[in-house]
């Protein structure tokens, strides 16, 4: 039967008279089933890649290209008067994930299984993602986000585990994703755990519930508000569950492949995504000497031969550091299994940084994983010298054979093919499709850069993606931009570390060049996309100084034709598929050594946008790849950073105080202009915290910034020479595949 007639049959009804919504459960349908015939990936070592996160997103599409349907889906309904993209937006986006810890773990589970490597995820089924974020007077306020309907991805197994907390037990229902590789007849699982008592009837106003019935509570939000001593208890419970979950179905697994416990490292390996499952290693360890007659030694010496652990960041707040005092409350049967795991260390070394249970009686999550796993891995090259070199030291001189480096990637099958569309055809027609399988290919671009007809091509398609992006603003917030202006783009979670406040400083900037009549050879357009933690106060005043701002352009007729600032709301995937192929300038501004890779960086570089970016995470790496006529860098090294902190000399204050540049841009957030469109309380609270303590350094690099953003706008004037900056950019990014992160991960540490 032809997919017309498979379709037709499915909605029991003409394509031509169905619905967008009635298509989409029918091709969602059609594709589960198409999933659910195929074999599961094979080999004698299984990996299982446990995460607190996975942000994958809408799968509607990236499905139908994995399995080799998405254009004959196309055309089947182009032909019958239906667009793909309508149909792709009745779909619900699971944001199972906060940004690109998330992100990436759905990417790597699809190169997983384009690779064709035995390997699973395991998780959490949240109830609900990541907040739906909505601005009222110029805030962020928060909403819940449910994705689950009636037809979903999910299929619930029959799989269930008992999980043992201090007071009571829960029974766990297993929910499974099916993840097909690109153009592979066989596909592996996303498991994500669930219990059957969750009641979303809990929540009222915006995201708050009680967070003390844990059986109505534990799987409704990924990370909720951990502000307060409950939130961190849910926290642990969340942890506890989905690792005592995994920990079963790997043993059950393994068993029931014939495996000899003994010689579990042998045939399993277990990929620990930041420290958020730390706990499968005492959890392990518990049953395998309860349980399956191990000793001390040979369980840990087991567990250790097993166990992976992934870094991905350097700020000390999110490493977690659990008090012995909660962990007692929750989970008791594990504290053994610690106190016994810290005194082997204290036998050993005298170095107390290096303890897990530090002298306030908390429990360091990552040193576990360091000293109880075999392999420890940063995420960009600069990130991985900053842990040996500063951040994990001591670690680094008892194990250096533990530490590797793993640059990121991304997927180019949704952040290529999928997203731009336009683009991965006509690199199909230049340079033919093998770069899909060995991205490396994308170099044979290098040999049009000098052909003025590629080059105009290449920018009629960013164009044309900007003319889409243009009406999709119109469409969700009735934004009118101009498609002929300069596409200035900063989208990633809102953080202090990331600078959007030094991003707003520039916009300050050019909104005061402007009014004294220094017009822009063209017009610009800055947009922003980011949600705020709800706890995180200094974030949301930035994103209440952002609207403010973009309230003041839009309503001031001398500005408004030359400056144009766009807030988007709701900034997720689904609306980084849309943003990043408009993309000219690509904002990666982080204070250098504290991004520890970026992979929304790749992502704008394979779409042909141009980097401006301080020498932070992968743009080091995209820096040298792209040499130096092809990004903008500025602003301090990530030495010069670390040295500051380490002497404390930097002080912010001094530079407002002294450059008069500098403080005209400060002052300007609680001018009266402002203060009249916004709240006084946050403007003035950002206004001290960036004069008193600035903790991310904005003031040291922001007039280096601005110098820089200004030639880059000079260099944009240029068009062919800015579309060989794009070209560039497209044909080297084909190291940032995560197709050859996980080739990696394989040779180097999973050996599957
Ligand atoms: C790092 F520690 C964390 C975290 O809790 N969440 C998160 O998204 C990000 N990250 C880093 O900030 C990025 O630099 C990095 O590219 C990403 O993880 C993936 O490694």
């Amino acid at each position: 039967m032809s997919l017309e007639e498979i379709l037709k049959n499915k909605l029991g009804k003409e394509i031509s008279s169905a619905s967008d919504a009635e298509i989409y459960t029918a091709l969602l349908n059609i594709t589960k089933e198409k999933m659910e015939g195929m074999e599961h990936n094979t080999g004698n070592r299984k990996l299982y890649y446990i995460s607190a996160e996975f942000l994958i997103g809408k799968l509607l599409s990236n499905n139908l290209i994995n399995l080799g349907m998405f254009d004959e889906v196309r055309e089947i309904l182009a032909k019958n008067g239906h667009s793909i993209t309508a149909v792709e937006e009745v779909e619900p986006e699971p944001s199972l994930g906060n940004g690109g810890l998330g992100r990436l773990a759905a990417c790597f589970l699809d190169s997983i299984a384009t690779l064709g490597l035995n390997g699973d995820g395991v998780g959490l089924n949240y109830h609900d993602g990541l907040f739906l974020q909505k601005f009222v007077d110029n805030k962020q306020y928060e909403e819940k986000n449910p994705w689950i309907t009636d037809n979903s991805w999910l299929t619930r197994t029959d799989v269930s585990f008992e999980v043992p907390f201090k007071d009571f037990t829960l029974k766990s229902t297993m929910h499974d994703i099916d993840v097909p590789g690109y153009h592979q007849s066989k596909c592996n699982k996303l498991h994500l755990f669930d219990i059957d008592s969750v009641d979303e009837s809990i929540i009222r106003d915006g995201i708050n519930f009680d967070k003390h019935d844990i059986g109505k509570n534990l799987t409704l939000f990924l990370y909720p508000d951990d502000s307060d001593e409950a939130g961190h208890l849910l926290r642990i419970y969340q942890q506890y569950f989905m690792v005592s979950n995994a920990a079963q179905l790997i043993i059950r697994e393994a068993e029931s492949r014939g495996v000899d416990l003994y010689r579990l490292h042998e045939h399993v390996c277990i990929q620990i995504n930041d420290t958020h499952p730390t706990m499968v290693i005492p959890e392990l360890i518990r049953i395998l000497t309860q349980q399956k007659g191990f000793n001390m030694d040979t369980a840990i010496d087991v567990v250790r031969k097993t166990c992976a652990y992934t870094n991905h960041t350097i700020l000390a707040e999110a490493l977690e550091k659990w008090p012995i005092s909660y962990l007692e409350k929750v989970v008791p049967q594990l504290l053994p299994i610690i106190y016994e795991l810290d005194a082997r260390i204290r036998r050993e070394f005298s170095d107390e940084r290096v303890y897990i249970i530090d002298n306030q009686n908390r429990v360091h999550m990552a040193h576990i994983d360091i000293h109880f796993g075999y392999a420890v891995n940063g995420v960009a090259a600069l990130h991985t010298e900053i842990l040996k070199n500063s951040e994990l030291r001591p670690f680094y001189d008892i194990y250096p054979e533990k530490f590797n480096n793993k640059t990121n990637g991304i997927t180019f099958r949704r952040w290529l093919v999928h997203c731009n569309h336009e683009l991965s055809e006509y690199l199909n027609e230049l340079i033919g499709p093998e770069y899909m399988d060995n991205a490396e290919n994308l170099e044979k671009l290098l040999a049009y850069k000098d052909d003025e007809k590629v080059l105009k091509k290449l920018r009629e398609i960013k164009k044309d993606a900007k003319i889409e992006l243009k009406k999709y603003l119109k469409h969700t917030q009735n934004i009118d931009i101009d498609e002929n202006s300069v596409f200035d783009i900063q989208i990633k979670r809102l953080h202090e570390y990331k600078r959007q406040q030094m991003n707003a400083l520039y916009a300050i900037y050019k909104y005061k060049e402007i009014k004294k009549g220094n017009l822009p050879k063209r017009p610009i357009t800055m947009i922003f996309g980011a949600k705020a933690a709800p706890a995180y106060t200094i974030a949301k005043d930035i994103i209440h100084l952002i609207l403010c701002l973009q309230q003041l352009v839009e309503n001031d007729p001398s500005v408004s034709p030359y400056l144009k600032i766009v807030m988007v709301e709701n900034y997720n995937v689904t609306k980084a598929e849309k943003l990043i192929p408009a993309c000219d300038i690509s904002e990666q501004i982080s204070l250098a050594s504290k991004e520890a890779s970026g992979t929304g960086n790749m992502k704008f570089m394979l779409n042909g946008a141009v980097t401006l970016g301080t020498e932070d995470g992968a743009n080091v790496e995209i820096h040298e790849l792209v040499g130096d006529d092809n990004i903008y860098i500025f602003g301090k090294k990530s030495e010069d950073v670390i040295k500051l902190y380490e002497t404390g000399s930097y002080c912010s204050a001094d530079i407002y105080n002294n450059d008069p540049e500098v403080e005209e841009l400060v002052d300007f957030i609680i001018s009266k202009e402002l203060i009249r469109i916004g709240d006084p309380m946050n403007l003035c609270r950002l206004y001290k915290e960036i004069v008193n303590k600035d903790w991310f350094m904005a003031l040291l690099d922001v007039k280096d910034y601005i110098k820089t953003k200004e030639q880059m706008l000079n260099d944009y004037e240029d068009e062919l020479a800015w579309s060989k900056k794009a070209l560039v950019n497209i044909a080297k990014a084909g190291f940032f595949s995560s197709d050859r992160t996980i080739a990696e991960y394989n040779n180097d540490i999973w050996h599957l």
